[in-house]
């Protein structure tokens, strides 16, 4: 049995086999164990002997098995290792950078533009109420101009905002004039019904722009909005304001920029204008002043919201507006210089 066995065990080559000679050799039902059973047979006076000699064998077997074991296991990992060579002079794989949506190239850029010139940036809720969307805005609940942003309401209270001039509201309620004027800037995304075109999308960036103080002009809210186009869009881009409508600014005004495909006869994208309109502004009306508990009779300011995705059409000449949300990345990476 002794030769036997140690033969069998050195002929397994596998960790399965093993097991299963262990079990034959010296399991509860295994060959050794069945000997042991057995010594009732023996005379009683060869009893020690063999069951001295059974025990030892055992002690053999389990000490061939571990050395076999570990033979197993060493030749495994010296299979492996001759198996995962790495080749270190193969070309390495090349990684797939991501990049800075152009959204938040120019959100980014823009930001930091504003608070060089000592505006602080505000982050209001995408999901808005009526009170801060609309009536803050001077814009009760059946005032006619509600109908010029088509609203995605949730129930009668809350809405996906249509526009981020809520900030100004949420804003206004809490600085204190005491500690200085109030300049802020508040980015983020809007929604609204509208239908898709090169020009249009249903969701889309805004940033809001509020200045307020004693003796804020006109020509203030020119001043800003020249300087932000000449930062955007270089020197060369020319700009025009034109009279407009908004409840929440009087008077009211819209800013073109001269559209970056015409060449002065215009082309689809401007709808042969030679301009796109980037931005609404104006001077604060005074009953949003007042809604939030300022009297408008001392302090009075401007007020600005930029189409973010129309910056980045004419910045970067993109033709159509969907191209920024169907998220193809080949689209994307064209803008990894601009970060
Ligand atoms: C407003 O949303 C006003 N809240 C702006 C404002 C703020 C005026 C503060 C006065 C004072 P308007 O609906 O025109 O205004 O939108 C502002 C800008 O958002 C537009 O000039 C345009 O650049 C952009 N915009 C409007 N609708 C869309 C759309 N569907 N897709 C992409 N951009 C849009």
């Amino acid at each position: 049995l002794r030769e036997q066995g140690i033969e069998r065990i050195n002929q397994a080559d596998t960790q399965k086999k093993l097991d299963e000679i262990r079990v034959e050799l010296i399991g509860r039902k295994g060959q050794l164990t069945e000997i042991l059973h057995s010594m009732k047979d023996v005379a009683p006076e060869n009893r020690p002997k063999v069951g001295q000699q059974v025990n030892q064998l055992r002690d053999l077997f389990q000490s061939s098995f571990d050395d076999a074991k570990e033979k197993l296991v060493q030749a495994l990992i010296a299979k492996r290792l001759e198996e995962e060579k790495i080749d270190v002079t193969l070309p390495g794989r090349q990684a797939h950078l991501g990049s800075k949506h152009p959204m938040y190239v120019i959100l980014d850029d823009l930001e930091r533009f504003f608070i060089g010139m000592g505006y602080k940036v505000v982050q209001g809720p995408e999901i808005e109420t009526d009170h801060y969307c609309f009536e803050m805005m001077n814009l009760p609940k059946d005032h006619p101009a509600r109908d010029m942003q088509a609203t995605f309401y949730i129930d009668d209270e809350n809405l996906l905002r249509t526009q981020t001039s809520g900030d100004q509201a949420r804003v206004l309620e809490k600085h204190d004039f005491l500690k200085g004027p109030l300049k802020m800037v508040g980015p983020g995304k809007v929604y609204r019904r509208d239908d898709d075109d090169a020009t249009h999308s249903h969701q889309f960036m805004q940033m809001e722009g509020l200045v307020v103080d004693k003796n804020v002009t006109m020509s203030d809210l020119k001043g800003t909005l020249e300087l932000i186009a000449k930062h955007e869009f270089g020197q060369d881009r020319k700009t025009r304001l034109r009279p407009s409508y908004f409840p929440f600014t009087e008077p009211s005004v819209e800013m073109d920029v001269s559209c970056f495909n015409c060449d002065g006869k215009g082309c689809p994208i401007c709808k042969y204008t030679g301009w796109i309109e980037v931005l609404g502004a104006g001077m604060v009306h005074p009953n949003v002043l007042e809604n939030a508990g300022i009297d408008s009779t001392v302090y009075g300011g401007f007020a600005f919201g930029l189409g973010i995705d129309r910056f980045a059409i004419l910045k970067y000449g993109v033709s159509d507006i969907r191209d920024f949300y169907t998220n193809d990345v080949r689209f994307l990476e064209q803008f990894r210089k601009e970060e």
